[in-house]
């Protein structure tokens, strides 16, 4: 960095100088001819530093110089990047940004650093900007629209949109002022909402705290646009770290706060009500002061409720279903988990997942009532403070169902006040989803009226951990989890790992449950973690045995004496983990190489290929760097070309991989005479629909005020036109047309590739086209092809959802207009005029995003 005698002075006298000073302008143009040398002998941080100088001594050379800074910016971070220097990183992106302080490229370059070393917040905070610089640009949008949700998560848009919920809100903290309560504090306040009502309802003092830095800044917008610029006083931190008098003035009679997920404590709510007790609010009633000399919380209180749940789409997500996928057997790879565990310490997995469980692809079967978990009552800071050290507790729950034990759905209902409260429950018309703690033994254990589940239902970290344990069937007890600690002696130890055994007739059910109480366990059980997406990916049978179709590669040697061809070589640079190398290595007469990265991963491998027959040596394993894609895909040895590469091409979400064309364009260079990528093509269809939940989770809808305020336009900023991970077969919506091919991406000759295509696409039905859900076809060959939107696909869909609704009438023509820049689609929607016709048709109406 220049320090401060490096750069020009500002005094008067000086302001002429550089023009004139000789000396100056001489180490101004030997630098500059130093950087340009530096950059051409690829010396990157010596370049950077001469560029530095030379453009903080000569500002006006910034025009000349500023593509050639950037290039060895670039190519400078990438260096320090790899050599790990992370510091020194983002140093010189902030010394880029002092000299260009509103270069999008560079703002975005850092965003894509910060993004990959896991800031995830500020990483969307840098496209966001970059963006707002030059809305057209299309790598920051592309950035930007992917990661919009770590900015400002969608569920703002919903609850927002609920008028239930904010009514509700609203009446309780109206009558809580009204009775009194005078000063208050919004913990958690996101767009300022509650403490708002609290003000329009007369509170003397409003305080509102958020952590997120750009949900701090936009309240504080929301709260000026709404006239109350000085009268909330709005902190960015964390409720926690505040303190009577430092960040408010004395101890408030009322806390509002809306610090709930959908486990009702992953906010992290006790822990804060604890805090706001001790520290932030005034001593609780019951005591003989008035309202304004008392504290309480807005909600008072919550119950808990759980129901055990039989169901196929968690239960694929969590849990190996296949005794066999694209020609292997599975049963080699061990036991395998989802990081979803209540009982684990490991910090790496969390005790629930959430899922919206009326919107779950083929539904759920309860297999018991719900039962009441935990009641818990915000005004009591004993109750909130003995909450973890609270003993384990024991249900006894009835089975009313019959099915396999996939899960416990948790959900609550928030008592705002002794009259009104919210509900999260999986019937209700809500937005809330329900907290999932899906089963991960092995055992697929049916259970059946009659038996007894045993849930154990206990309070650590501050978050609520549901267990089922064990199963009392006919007075004997067998325990299903393995969430016990295995020190702790057992009555009817649980087996050793049976992984797959498919349980549906009575014999092998009985057989089953007599292992379940009389094996041996030997302590903690060994497992394997996989991503929840690559679980259900295992489990993707379509999928894995269309890749077995079409792998064998080669003739098989004719005889022992023929050494047989050359082996194939075979890449998959499948992201995370995948089989397709073993699939191809198990043909014979190929050698694999696998881009599975972590040991435990490739020792999964190395299980199934010995299971399954596969030779050591005909699977190798890619060690790589992420980063640089021309590192995975080298050549297998010097001479050497790759007779196939397989690209997974589509993300779980539904979104085509970033920089897949340029992937594609790579593996071609690399592919020996005949050689292929799979898949060759992939083609995106698309449909027309009506669907208002859709709207619902990317904008503030309508033109009314949000219980009379002003928060829409603000908050819509953050609107993002393509929904990703989207199940399509249970979207509330009408379709209103038939599906349509809208791309075509060819991956083994890029050049064909276009950017922009328009389809034309009949109105099936009369109606409001609010988007355009989209999926792929993806072809392996000439013949054989996978659709990620199937009912074994571990694939979600996306939808562009238009920027305004468009009407059709049956039968209208709806021309799309798609675009497909990098790898981020965009559509717009007109009618299509018919040609020739008059007087009968409106005006052109026309939706674009
Ligand atoms: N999601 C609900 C969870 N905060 C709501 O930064 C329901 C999810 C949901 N600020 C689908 C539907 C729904 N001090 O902006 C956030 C967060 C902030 C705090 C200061 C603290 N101690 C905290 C704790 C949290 O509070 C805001 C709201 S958290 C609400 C979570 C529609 N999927």
């Amino acid at each position: 960095m220049p320090n401060a005698s490096t750069r020009p002075k500002r005094g008067r006298r000086n302001r002429r100088l550089p023009r004139e000073d000789p000396a100056r302008n001489e180490l101004v143009s030997r630098s500059l001819e130093s950087a340009q040398q530096c950059l051409f002998n690829q010396d990157y941080g010596t370049a950077f530093v001469h560029y530095l100088l030379v453009l903080n001594l000569a500002p006006v050379l910034k025009d000349f110089a500023s593509e050639s800074f950037r290039f060895t910016l670039f190519k400078w971070a990438d260096e320090l990047d790899s050599l790990g220097r992370i510091q020194d990183l983002f140093d010189c992106y902030e010394q880029a940004l002092e000299l260009f302080p509103t270069d999008e490229v560079i703002i975005n370059s850092m965003g894509e650093h910060l993004f990959r070393m896991g800031f995830r917040d500020e990483a969307a905070g840098h496209f966001h900007k970059a963006l707002k610089l030059k809305p057209d640009y299309p790598e920051a949008k592309e950035n930007f629209y992917r990661v919009a949700n770590w900015l400002v998560e969608r569920w703002h848009f919903l609850m927002l949109n609920d008028r239930r919920r904010n009514h509700k809100y609203q009446q309780a903290i109206q009558k809580a002022v009204e009775g009194g309560c005078n000063t208050v504090l919004d913990i958690g306040t996101g767009t300022g909402i509650l403490g708002m009502c609290a003000k329009k309802a007369g509170a003397a003092e409003v305080y509102a705290c958020e952590l997120s830095k750009t949900m701090y800044e936009l309240a504080c917008e929301v709260v000026t646009a709404n006239g109350m610029n000085g009268r909330i006083k709005i902190l960015h931190m964390k409720s926690l770290e505040m303190e009577v008098p430092k960040d408010i003035p004395k101890r408030v009679s009322l806390v509002v706060t809306e610090t709930v997920d959908a486990g009702l404590f992953g906010e992290g709510i006790i822990e804060s009500l604890i805090h706001a007790w001790n520290h932030l609010l005034l001593p609780p009633q019951p005591n003989p002061l008035p309202p304004s000399q008392t504290g309480r919380v807005i909600p008072a209180g919550a119950t808990v409720f759980g129901m055990a749940v039989q169901c196929l789409e968690i239960r694929r997500h969590h849990r190996l279903c296949v005794s066999e996928v694209g020609g292997l057997a599975t049963a080699a790879a061990g036991e395998l988990h989802s990081p979803v565990s209540c009982s684990s310490e490991d910090d790496s997995t969390e005790p629930y997942t959430t899922e919206r469980l009326s919107r779950l692809p083929g539904g759920y079967t309860p297999l018991t009532e719900p039962f009441n978990a935990l009641d818990i009552d915000f005004n009591n800071v004993q109750e909130l403070e003995g909450l973890c050290s609270r003993e384990v507790s024991r249900v006894r729950l009835p089975v009313t169902g019959e099915g396999l034990l996939d899960a416990l759905a948790v959900w609550f209902q928030l008592h705002l006040d002794q009259e009104s409260s919210l509900s999260t429950g999986p019937k209700e018309d809500t937005c809330w989803e329900q907290a999932i703690y899906p089963v991960q033994t092995p055992h697929n254990f049916p259970l059946r009226p009659g038996d007894e589940l045993i849930v154990e239902i206990s309070c650590r970290d501050a978050y609520l951990r549901l267990c089922s344990v064990a199963v009392a069937r006919d007075g004997q007890e067998y325990r299903l989890d393995d969430c016990l600690d295995p020190d702790k002696p057992r009555n009817n130890p649980g087996p050793s790992g049976n992984p797959n055994p498919s349980l549906n007739a009575e014999a092998e059910l009985c057989s089953a449950l007599a292992c379940l109480g009389t094996e041996q366990s030997s302590g903690p059980r060994d497992y394997t973690m996989l991503e929840c997406a690559e679980m259900a990916l295992l489990n993707n049978q379509p999928y894995h045995d269309s890749f077995h179709r079409v792998m064998p590669l080669t003739d098989p040697p004719s005889g022992p004496m023929d050494p047989g061809p050359d082996p194939f070589y075979v890449l998959d640079v499948s992201e995370g983990f995948s089989v397709l190398s073993l699939i191809a290595a198990s043909q014979g007469q190929v050698k694999a190489y696998s881009s599975v990265e972590k040991a435990q991963h490739q020792a999964v491998l190395r299980r199934l290929a010995r299971a399954n027959g596969v030779p050591e040596e005909a699977l190798e394993f890619w060690l790589n760097q992420v980063e640089d894609e021309q590192a995975v895909l080298q050549r297998p040895s010097r001479e050497k070309l790759w007779s196939a590469i397989i690209l997974d091409c589509v993300e779980t979400c539904g979104l085509v991989r970033q920089k897949l064309m340029e992937k594609a364009t790579l593996a071609r260079c690399l592919l020996e005479d005949g050689g292929q990528i799979f898949p060759e093509r992939i083609v995106l269809y698309g449909m027309l629909v009506e669907s208002d939940t859709l709207l619902l989770e990317s904008a503030v809808q309508g033109q009314e005020p949000t219980l009379g305020f002003n928060i829409a336009p603000f908050i819509n900023q953050f609107t993002v036109p393509v929904h990703v991970f989207l199940d399509l077969s249970t979207l509330q919506c009408r379709h209103l047309s038939d599906s349509v091919e809208l791309f075509i991406l060819d991956l083994m000759n890029t050049n064909a590739n276009y950017t922009n295509r328009d389809v034309k696409v009949q109105a099936s039905a009369s109606g409001r086209v609010t988007a355009v859900p989209f999926w792929y076809q993806i072809h392996l060959n000439e013949e054989i092809s996978v659709s990620t939107f199937n009912q074994d696909s571990h694939w979600k869909q996306a939808a562009v959802v238009l920027h305004q609704p468009l009407a059709v009438r049956e039968g209208d023509w709806v021309q799309l207009a798609v675009t497909l820049q990098k790898s981020s689609i965009s559509i717009s929607a007109s009618i299509e005029e018919e040609a020739g016709e008059t007087g009968t048709v409106d005006s052109v109406r026309e939706s674009a995003q």
